[in-house]
């Protein structure tokens, strides 16, 4: 009998994380990397202490009621802890943490990645390549928005937010923002605060969705809201999916409405909804936002760091519930 915690991961994780893994813990990894249902998912968890688990696995009051009691924790391979029930797992007394602050930089990335794709069209340009269909330079051709001098418009100014409101002022561009509370002088970096969404929408050229998934967010941009933006406008989503109803969406890029959207989320995921495919105006990526070597080598270490604080006695530092 091992004396070394046990510990049931859901996906495979990066190498030197799985080292540690293997070294400090009982781990039991699923290697396939599918993603598991409820069921396979509590089976799983029979005799662990802990399990490591990362969205979309999806562990609602019901499943978080079904654990065995060995289960004291659950630690999140994301900072979204929306795929977990927190009310529940405090209920049973289960600690549940997940890694601020390491997807920081690489999200703020992939936003900006998402803002130069939709609003200079390169989604349209690499097809138009690879298809072989270009037959020359033309003054007319694919012409997009310019970054510089347009109003970004922040809805949710946490650390994402204010990273890709750095990064942007770096290419010209003017911050606007929404957050539940004003943030610190010092901090807003001479960005406008809006104090309601609405007032925000209205001048966001680019609107750039940062908040977390809670039932407020919920479908928080539906078809009133968009036709409330400026035209044109891009709207850009590295938060989640749900934030954004996508029938409206996909109706007003469709209409032109709105000139052209770029996202990493989606409702659904990883089978979003059909109309996006269609889309010429749609720059589309896989949830890549914190997909780099040190974020994702981070990301896994802090879930052990707090592990292993909860493990010796400690408070985890990183604890949602
Ligand atoms: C992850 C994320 O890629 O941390 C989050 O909330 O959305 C991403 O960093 C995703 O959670 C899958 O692990």
């Amino acid at each position: 009998v091992s004396a070394k915690p046990r510990i049931f991961v859901t996906r495979r994780v990066p190498e030197a994380v799985t080292d540690r893994l293997q070294r400090d813990y009982d781990a039991n990894i699923n290697t396939d990397d599918n993603a598991l249902t409820a069921d396979q998912l509590v089976t799983q968890a029979d005799g662990m202490d802990a399990l490591i688990v990362t969205p979309p696995d999806k562990l609602g009051a019901d499943v978080i009621e079904r654990l065995p009691d060995s289960v004291r924790a659950i630690a999140c391979f994301s900072v979204g802890t929306n795929h977990v029930d927190l009310e529940a797992a405090k209920k049973r007394g289960i600690a549940v943490t997940n890694t601020p602050g390491v997807l920081t930089d690489a999200t703020a990335e992939i936003a900006m990645l998402l803002i130069l794709g939709a609003c200079r069209r390169a989604w349209e340009g690499q097809k138009m390549l690879r298809r072989r269909d270009w037959d020359g330079w033309k003054p007319t051709q694919l012409i997009g928005l310019e970054l510089t001098g347009r109003r970004l418009a922040i809805f949710g100014m946490g650390r994402i937010g204010q990273a890709t409101a750095a990064r942007a002022r770096a290419f010209g561009m003017e911050i606007h923002y929404h957050n539940r509370s004003r943030l610190p002088e010092e901090q807003e970096q001479g960005a406008t605060y809006h104090e309601t969404p609405d007032q925000l929408l209205e001048v966001a050229d680019v609107l750039s969705l940062h908040c977390p998934a809670t039932p407020e967010t919920q479908g928080f941009l539906n078809a009133q809201r968009i036709e409330a933006l400026p035209a044109p406008t891009v709207v850009i989503n590295t938060s989640r999916g749900d934030v954004v109803d996508d029938a409206a969406l996909i109706d007003a890029l469709k209409r032109q409405r709105v000139a052209a959207a770029g996202l990493d989320v989606f409702a659904g995921e990883p089978n979003l909804h059909d109309g996006y495919y269609e889309l010429e105006n749609a720059y589309l990526l896989p949830h890549l936002g914190s997909a780099t070597v040190e974020t994702r080598n981070a990301m896994g270490f802090m879930c052990l760091d707090n592990l292993d604080a909860l493990f010796t006695g400690r408070d985890a530092p990183n604890r949602v519930a």
